[in-house]
């Protein structure tokens, strides 16, 4: 209930009241059932509320009974947590996937309505002989479906082309993933002097943002700011950002952000765990950021003590390194800092036989120069050198000879 009048506070609502019912079953009818019903219709009209929010989903029936009988828009988390997103969304890419999760939630909804909505009615042109309603909505909506969907292969065929050239450059990419409000748009902040949006309103970030960052050892790499997670997330939804998460996915490593001081952040990280996981990213190294420390009293901050916190609700992952900090202060940076230097995957080697010029200096002292050249075999104005090299070296004389 404290998440849902986050949410709602999220989406600018005021929360007037909190009503709790509790029953065996839920109603069919109402959810709530009758009684409850009519005390909720007394605190709608005392408090003069426009909307009641659910924390519950409600069937179409439901919703629509619930409707008539307490004479506001009643929605449940679902409609609230797609209205946020839809009010967030700035770029394209969000804007169409918000869109396309409302149609996705909105579709198996129609059939609901069913008897209703097969009247048929006026509207030259609209529909054929005999066609409902309902079968004109559905199709409209899943031709949209299908548009959408082609639209957002055209956005991402763009976006792979770019994460491709990002690749070609040798540079590892870092993604922030976390809880909404763990404090990940914060961090990206602090690491990489940008200042995007961080805000206490839960899902602040849409859409993901990209910036270059140098670490201690030198090596350059790029971090990816990203949309958060929540609990309860309809598949529909998350399947709607999935495109989002390809950052994630596609990482060399994943800074897990959660809010150590939240009551719940036992159960966030492994939510989180397990979202990362359904996603494919599960494989991903990780570093568990355990953030706002500055909110803990001295005596909690032991990092072994809050890993075993963390993990009372999450199997596996358990040896995941831990850095504790303060986004916000900038506590902890150096040893985060420190910490990605020695996780991240370093430029491995590869083995490679390169088919050069004979003439080709400037390429044969880069080779002896930055890795190991273990044959070379002369034919003609040519030769095949076997070599044991870097694969950022590798990808930069790809590149060279594709120019
Ligand atoms: N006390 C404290 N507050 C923090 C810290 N880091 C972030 N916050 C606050 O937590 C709130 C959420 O921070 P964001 O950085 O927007 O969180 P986020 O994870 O990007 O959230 P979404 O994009 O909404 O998913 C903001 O009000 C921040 O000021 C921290 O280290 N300490
Ligand atoms: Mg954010």
């Amino acid at each position: 209930m404290d998440e849902l009048a986050e949410l709602a506070a999220s989406a600018g609502a005021e929360i007037s009241e909190r009503v709790v019912q509790a029953r065996s079953a839920p109603e069919a009818a109402t959810l709530i059932g009758h009684g409850k019903v009519e005390e909720l219709a007394a605190a709608v009209k005392s408090y003069a509320v426009d909307v009641v929010i659910f924390d519950h989903d409600l069937s179409p029936t439901q919703q629509r009974n619930l409707e008539k009988a307490l004479a506001v828009k009643v929605i449940d988390r679902t409609q609230l947590i797609l209205d946020i997103f839809a009010s967030r969304a700035r770029t394209r890419e969000g804007r169409l996937q918000v869109e396309l999760a409302q149609l996705n939630y909105l579709l198996p909804r129609l059939s609901g309505h069913g008897v209703e909505m097969s009247r048929l009615g006026g509207g030259i042109g609209t529909r054929g002989p005999g066609e409902t309603k309902l079968e004109t909505d559905r199709r409209r909506i899943a031709k949209r479906i299908k548009k959408i969907a082609d639209d957002l292969d055209g956005v991402r065929a763009g976006r792979a082309l770019h994460r491709r050239r990002r690749s070609a450059v040798p540079l590892a990419t870092l993604a922030l993933a976390g809880y909404t409000n763990a404090g990940k748009s914060t961090l990206f902040n602090r690491l990489t002097q940008s200042e995007v949006l961080a805000d206490a309103r839960m899902f602040a970030t849409l859409d993901p943002t990209v910036r270059p960052l140098t670490l201690p050892s030198r090596r350059r790499v790029l971090v990816s700011d990203t949309v958060g997670f929540i609990g309860n997330l309809p598949t529909t939804l998350v399947k709607a950002f999935r495109a989002t998460l390809e950052e994630v996915t596609e990482a060399a490593l994943v800074l897990h952000v959660v809010d150590v001081s939240s009551a719940s952040a036992a159960e966030h990280t492994a939510h989180v765990l397990k979202v990362l996981a359904e996603i494919g990213a599960a494989e991903v190294p990780q570093i568990l950021v355990v953030n706002k420390i500055d909110r803990l009293l001295a005596s909690e901050t032991d990092t072994e003590t809050i890993r075993r916190r963390l993990w009372s609700h999450a199997g596996g992952h358990g040896n995941a390194r831990v850095v504790a900090v303060s986004a916000l202060m900038g506590a902890g940076m150096d040893e985060l800092l420190a910490a990605i230097d020695e996780v991240l995957p370093v430029d491995p080697l590869v083995r490679a036989t390169l088919h050069l010029p004979a003439g080709d200096g400037a390429t044969l002292a880069l080779l002896h120069e930055f890795g190991r050249v273990l044959a070379t075999r002369y034919t003609g104005e040519e030769c095949d050198v076997d070599v044991e090299i870097p694969e950022s070296l590798s990808r930069r004389l790809e590149e060279r000879r594709a120019r």
